[in-house]
């Protein structure tokens, strides 16, 4: 059976398609509106070396940015079933150039997050607003502890980025079957 799921979840404001193999190998399909979610969404598919498969279309940007963080959260939800045997939490200090981040959490279905990433405007198509969204929207619709912490750098990119290796690399850790 695996550990293997997809939500397709349409609103009136957009229509969203995931699907997760967690045991994959890292063959990412990303297909979204806006080339830098697609960066961040394969690099955290990679970096967790999920299969993974994700479809976005929406009327806004914020909106299609948001929903693909809840969707994407339900589907890693429902593939992590029972959670029986995991190793639970997972870590990851990444450096990228000027950028430096923290990402800690803990699969144990506890929602709370806390988010200290000094970003301003735009980050290439994205508004950076909407990818803080994106990692709350994420981790409350995982059902995860998700702790993300700067600790130095100047360059947007490279601090977003820094971060969705890491939570690829912490989730990787954190949904390792231990038992
Ligand atoms: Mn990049």
């Amino acid at each position: 059976m695996g550990r293997k799921a997809h939500v397709h979840r349409v609103t009136d404001e957009t229509d969203i398609y995931v699907e997760v193999d967690i045991d994959g190998a890292g063959n990412v399909e990303i297909d979204t509106p806006l080339k830098f979610l697609n960066h961040m969404l394969y690099t955290f598919g990679r970096y967790a070396s999920l299969d993974l498969k994700v479809y976005a279309r929406g009327d806004l940007n914020h909106h299609i940015v948001e929903d693909t963080g809840i969707t994407l959260g339900m589907a890693l939800d429902k593939a992590l079933g029972e959670r029986t045997g995991i190793k639970r939490f997972g870590s990851a200090i990444v450096p990228m150039d000027d950028a430096l981040v923290i990402v800690s959490l803990d699969l144990k279905r506890r929602i709370y997050y806390t988010i200290n990433l000094g970003l301003e405007g735009y980050i290439e198509d994205v508004y950076s607003g909407d990818l803080i969204h994106f990692l709350r929207s994420l981790a409350s619709n995982t059902v995860m502890t998700l702790h993300v912490h700067e600790l130095a750098g100047f360059d947007g990119h490279h601090k977003i980025e820094a971060v969705f290796k890491g939570l690829g690399m912490a989730f990787r850790e954190a949904s390792r079957l231990v038992v």
